[in-house]
């Protein structure tokens, strides 16, 4: 991973990489996603309350994010073909590494797809066994505003999130409320068929030992 630059934002601990990965690297994750949806396709999953979120998902890893009438959880398995999820791509592991570090290396990652108006409300991650571990998330596709705002609620901020960025929720800004209010269909032909993708990489489950 060569170096990449972080940019000061406005919210403690919110960490921001515009432009991290360079657009072969781009090409090189979505040709990394996309061998893995055969195993491990998207689907639309349900909110605890019974409505279907707009965003399709899929996971990789040993844990997937996921959601349905029995609430928000982690578990080996995909809801729909109850196998196991397809393993992380390794330039993830490297960008972890590089960018968020630390002890453990992420157990999750939750593969987000935007497309036709699809967008994310407010919402904070905490399903995860160790809220101390960063987030770290990366942007392809398609270009989209977020926003991001205090755990407590209050003034939020929009940025935008363009493909090849990289973020991470850290330390303060960990239990930050944050979302995707839009995007901005057809910026970007990086993905085949359209939209954006959003991979989250989280360390979900306990430690070993
Ligand atoms: C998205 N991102 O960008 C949704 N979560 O599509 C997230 O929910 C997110 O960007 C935790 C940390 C960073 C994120
Ligand atoms: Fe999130």
């Amino acid at each position: 991973m060569s170096a990449i630059l972080e940019v000061k934002t406005t919210v403690e601990g919110f960490r921001l990489w515009p432009a991290a990965l360079d657009a072969q690297t781009q090409a090189d994750l979505v040709d990394a996603v996309l061998a893995r949806l055969g195993e491990g396709p998207f689907y639309r999953p349900q909110t605890p309350g019974g409505r279907p979120f707009s965003v399709k998902m899929s996971n990789f890893g040993p844990l997937g994010w996921v959601s349905d009438r029995g609430g928000y959880r982690y578990q080996a398995t995909h809801p729909q073909t109850g196998r196991a999820w397809p393993d992380i791509p390794p330039v993830l592991l490297a960008l972890w590494d590089a960018t968020v570090g630390g002890p453990r290396r992420p157990d999750a990652c939750l593969v987000n797809l935007y497309r036709q108006g699809a967008k994310m409300g407010l919402h904070q991650d905490k399903d995860e066994a160790d809220l101390g571990a960063p987030v770290l998330s990366v942007s392809l596709g398609d270009a989209a505003m977020f926003r991001i705002g205090p755990a407590q609620g209050g003034r939020t901020t929009g940025l935008k999130l363009e493909s090849g960025d990289v973020c991470a929720l850290t330390g303060p800004a960990r239990l930050a409320r944050h979302g995707i209010d839009r995007v901005m269909e057809g910026s970007s032909r990086l993905i085949p068929g359209g939209g954006r993708l959003n991979l989250t990489l989280r360390v979900a489950g306990l430690s070993p030992r």
